[in-house]
């Protein structure tokens, strides 16, 4: 199938929309994704999620609704429930949060009170705003104590953990974040929760497809509380999960609602459930060790090539360049790269001199380029084109750029994109 893909109702209606959606699936075809957050979703999901589901109003759980109608709705939320529940190993899974910051918003609801402490990692050494971050509500309603990765290896400080939680006793601990290279080591995590008496909530919204495939260690039975968005690794839609033992499913269900939220969005419920059954395949545990042994392959080309990574190299999806050495700021190169079809986005490193706008990284990731069926024989050439592009990038040679992007078009056009072709 050729793209634009056919919209034939939108194209009608509204052909200025129509046309910026197509715009949008040629430029998805065309570059090389590296957003380790991002994903190309089957045109199963893509298609479940624009049902008539989108037209039903269902507050509340399955068989205790506030609205009637809810027969297929029900079964619907069971199905992508008992799917979580099947793939995770958890005896609990709420799949209504809308996205991962209201999922951990309704962590916090379900236990702590305003003005409690809670620890995560901090956001410029690789956690998450809403793990306590100071911009974030998180941050402004509860005391936010934050721990960090040691300057000399870019790694978790398992004592420093330790003794921060012993002293500040946060009620809820968060591990987990946004630009971690390194596997999580969730059983020291739960050590410390424990003798701090806090709950440990592991944020695993950037290796659940990984730990769904077997690539990544599991939090369960580690963790108190696994949150979890849906659309980065674990290749579903925009929403997100909560898992837990059944101990902690009531606290859990009454924050997201009614605490939180209202209505859950029936379409994305639908979508989950069509990526966890996916995620359930055989294929899907070949997926999530090529991502790995991609990000691995690429790390290796990337230092060959003289980039400093942030810990050294990456255990997962992601990589996070520190551009320092290169001498070129990392919103510099990564405005670059968009303009020769690489697409990435500029990111702190731990330790940052420079501000969150105008950092000195680039964070990139292998989920989308493994689910066009790139392998490890083609890390060289992306690394090759990243080094080219960063050069370029501190020189101003947009013709270089130019060229980049035509290479990247080429190879790009031989690995259709899920989601963009007919299946
Ligand atoms: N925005 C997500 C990411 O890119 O990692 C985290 O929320």
């Amino acid at each position: 199938m050729t793209l634009p893909l056919p919209h034939p109702a939108l194209s009608a209606t509204d052909p200025e929309l129509a046309a910026l959606v197509g715009a949008e699936e040629q430029l998805q075809a065309d570059t090389l994704r590296l957003i380790p957050s991002e994903n190309y979703v089957s045109r199963a999901v893509l298609e479940a999620s624009g049902t008539v589901l989108q037209n039903k109003y269902s507050e509340g759980y399955p068989g205790r609704r506030y609205y009637e109608g809810q027969q297929n709705i029900d079964k619907i939320e069971r199905l992508a429930i008992d799917r979580a529940k099947a793939l995770f190993g958890v005896e609990h899974a709420n799949v209504q949060p809308y996205s991962g910051s209201p999922a951990n918003l309704a962590v916090y609801l379900a236990f702590a009170e305003p003005g409690d402490t809670v620890m995560g990692m901090a956001l410029p050494m690789g956690g998450h705003l809403t793990h306590g971050w100071g911009v974030s509500a998180t941050g402004r309603w509860f005391q936010g104590v934050q721990y960090g990765v040691r300057q000399d290896t870019g790694l978790i400080d398992f004592d420093e953990v330790r003794e921060l939680a012993l002293k500040e006793r946060p009620k809820i601990i968060f591990c987990g974040g946004t630009a971690l290279p390194r596997t999580i080591d969730f059983p020291a995590f739960a050590e410390i929760a424990r003798e701090s008496g806090a709950v440990l909530v592991a944020d695993v919204a950037h290796i659940a497809g990984l730990i769904a495939g077997g690539a990544h260690p599991s939090p369960v039975p580690h963790a108190d509380v696994i949150s979890t968005t849906t659309h980065k690794t674990l290749r579903g839609p925009r929403g997100a999960m909560l898992m837990s033992r059944e101990e902690h499913a009531k606290a859990l269900d009454k924050a997201v609602f009614p605490g939180l939220q209202g209505g859950p969005h029936n379409q994305t419920t639908a979508a989950i459930a069509v990526a966890l059954h996916e995620a359930a395949q055989p294929s899907f545990r070949d997926y999530a060790r090529a991502v790995v042994a991609n990000a691995r392959a690429l790390a290796d080309e990337l230092l060959a090539r003289g980039f400093d990574l942030v810990s050294g190299g990456t255990d997962n999806h992601l990589i996070l360049m520190d551009l320092t050495p290169k001498d070129v700021p990392g919103k510099v190169a990564a405005k670059a790269l968009d303009r020769a079809g690489i697409v990435v986005n500029y990111n702190t490193v731990p330790y940052d001199p420079r501000k969150p706008f105008d950092p000195s990284g680039v964070r990139i990731g292998t989920p989308s380029l493994t689910s066009r069926g790139l392998g490890t024989q083609h890390m060289a050439a992306v690394a090759e084109w990243i080094d080219r592009g960063v050069t370029a990038a501190g020189a101003g040679d947009e013709d270089a750029l130019a060229v980049i992007r035509a290479e990247v078009a080429e190879l790009m056009a031989a690995f259709p994109a899920p989601g963009l072709i007919a299946q």
